[in-house]
């Protein structure tokens, strides 16, 4: 074990980190994104309802099963097991968790890389490099493979400075900027023509689809990515708080925060869309479907800046910007899982470990790259839609069934008296132990019907 633990030195330190992993492009483009596919603020009502009643209660049993522990995720949930069975599906529960980070980072650092591109694009166009423009706008194997190595060489940078100099010091300068950009983006865009038509679209919902079960397993995925569950890195970020902290705050603090920018990043996207749509560019169809989900942020977009003339350079600068900061907050998180268990498993220092495991996703990332067509929709098909949900639960499974309930309540009521006295957390156990896993269940098994 290395000697001493990292450990967030502050409580808005901890809170802008792990609501830095939280909010990513799952919230500035997958929440706008599902939205306005699904029924617009019907969506919005289902998606907060879930994460509210199902992913704050998953997460919060995630905090506390790495506060308890204060090590990595498998050591974590080890310190809850009472035999070897339990120990032998620790491991397979904190394991999967950590090789999930990294497939998920390893797809997520290619995204990264078009946004950082895109950001660089109009820069280069402001210069009047129109070479490197258009090297920087199109699709090659060149670009993608730079900027996602790029990408990998910054995150890593940050973990191998540590918990308190890397992972807080940095999620505190750039969670601020995010959502500087973000609100100036919106009142920019809202005195757009067409803006209005955008805000009512996504604001009165159809109440008929929010029923929908395809609805309910879209906003529920949605919610258990955007909070990072199921990947080990809210168990690892756990660990980093210190006992004195009221965990029940912090957890809740991180919901409020991941779902308000998820819903302020509607307010972005979905307007821009009608504003686009108002300057001819093609966005919904006849029926008023989305044309497309995956060509919204890379061509429909960039139409609308291109459109503004000078000052869409400067608007489509800070739009990639805030996407690559959203990105960077939340891959340093996935790659503190893997490597806070390289530290503490093996006892490597942890730089050598933070360029080993980062060496060894760029490997994966440029597997992916080099085979796009077959990997990339398999590898984010397996993590968000299979593991993330499957490892959710077992953590459910975990907290409900596996550990003590006195020992689960006193590790919450450490930092938060008023836990003892209050119903809801004596109903969260039970929560824990048969609503959520059902809950998760029954989203999961629609999922692969559906
Ligand atoms: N929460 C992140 C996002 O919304 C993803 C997570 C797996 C780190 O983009």
């Amino acid at each position: 074990m290395s000697a001493v633990r990292g450990e967030f030195s502050s409580r808005f330190g901890f809170i802008m980190a792990a609501a830095g992993s939280a909010v990513g492009l799952g919230n500035i483009w997958g929440f706008p994104t599902q939205t306005a596919s699904n029924g617009g603020a019907a969506f919005l009502i289902a998606y907060l309802v879930l994460a509210f009643c199902l992913a704050y209660p998953a997460l919060m049993a995630e905090l506390t099963i790495g506060r308890h522990g204060q090590a990595n995720a498998v050591s974590s949930l080890r310190k809850i097991s009472n035999n070897l069975l339990q120990k032998r599906f620790a491991f397979v529960v904190g394991f999967g968790g950590i090789i999930c980070a990294g497939l998920i980072l390893s797809f997520y650092a290619i995204v990264a890389g078009w946004m950082i591109s895109a950001t660089l694009e109009p820069i280069a166009t402001l210069v009047g490099s129109e070479s490197s423009s258009t090297w920087l706008s199109e699709q090659s194997l060149s670009r993608n493979l730079i900027f996602t190595a790029g990408f990998i060489i910054l995150t890593v940078a940050i973990i191998s400075r540590g918990v308190e100099n890397g992972i807080e010091k940095w999620s505190k300068r750039l969670m601020p900027a995010l959502l500087t950009i973000l609100f100036a983006l919106i009142i920019y865009v809202m005195m757009q023509e067409g803006a209005m038509t955008g805000l009512k679209a996504y604001l009165v919902p159809d109440f008929n689809s929010i029923l929908d079960p395809e609805l309910l397993v879209s906003a529920l995925g949605q919610a258990f990515f955007s909070l990072s569950l199921g990947t080990s890195v809210m168990i690892i970020y756990g660990s980093y708080i210190s006992k004195k902290e009221n965990l029940v705050s912090l957890g809740a603090y991180v919901t409020l925060i991941d779902v308000f920018i998820a819903f302020v990043a509607g307010l972005l996207i979905i307007p821009a869309m009608y504003v686009a749509q108002a300057q001819g560019v093609e966005i919904f169809s006849a029926t008023g479907e989305l044309l497309s989900e995956d060509t919204l942020v890379f061509q429909v977009l960039p139409a609308l800046f291109d459109g503004m003339g000078t000052i869409g350079l400067f608007v489509g600068f800070a739009f990639f910007a805030l996407m690559s900061i959203a990105a960077l907050t939340s891959s340093i998180s996935m790659l503190e899982a893997p490597v806070s268990y390289a530290v503490e498993r093996f006892d490597l220092g942890r730089v050598k470990a933070t360029w080993l495991i980062g060496t060894i996703i760029a490997l994966v990332s440029f597997t992916i790259v080099l085979n796009f067509n077959v990997l990339f929709g398999l590898v984010i098909a397996l993590t968000t839609k299979f593991s993330q949900p499957i490892l959710g639960l077992m953590c459910c499974l975990f907290v409900g069934w596996i550990w003590y309930r006195n020992s689960l309540l006193n590790e919450i009521q450490q930092g938060c008296p008023e836990v003892a006295s209050s119903l809801f957390w004596k109903i969260w156990p039970w929560y824990i132990r048969f609503i959520c896993p059902i809950a998760i269940g029954l989203v999961f098994v629609s999922s692969l019907l559906g």
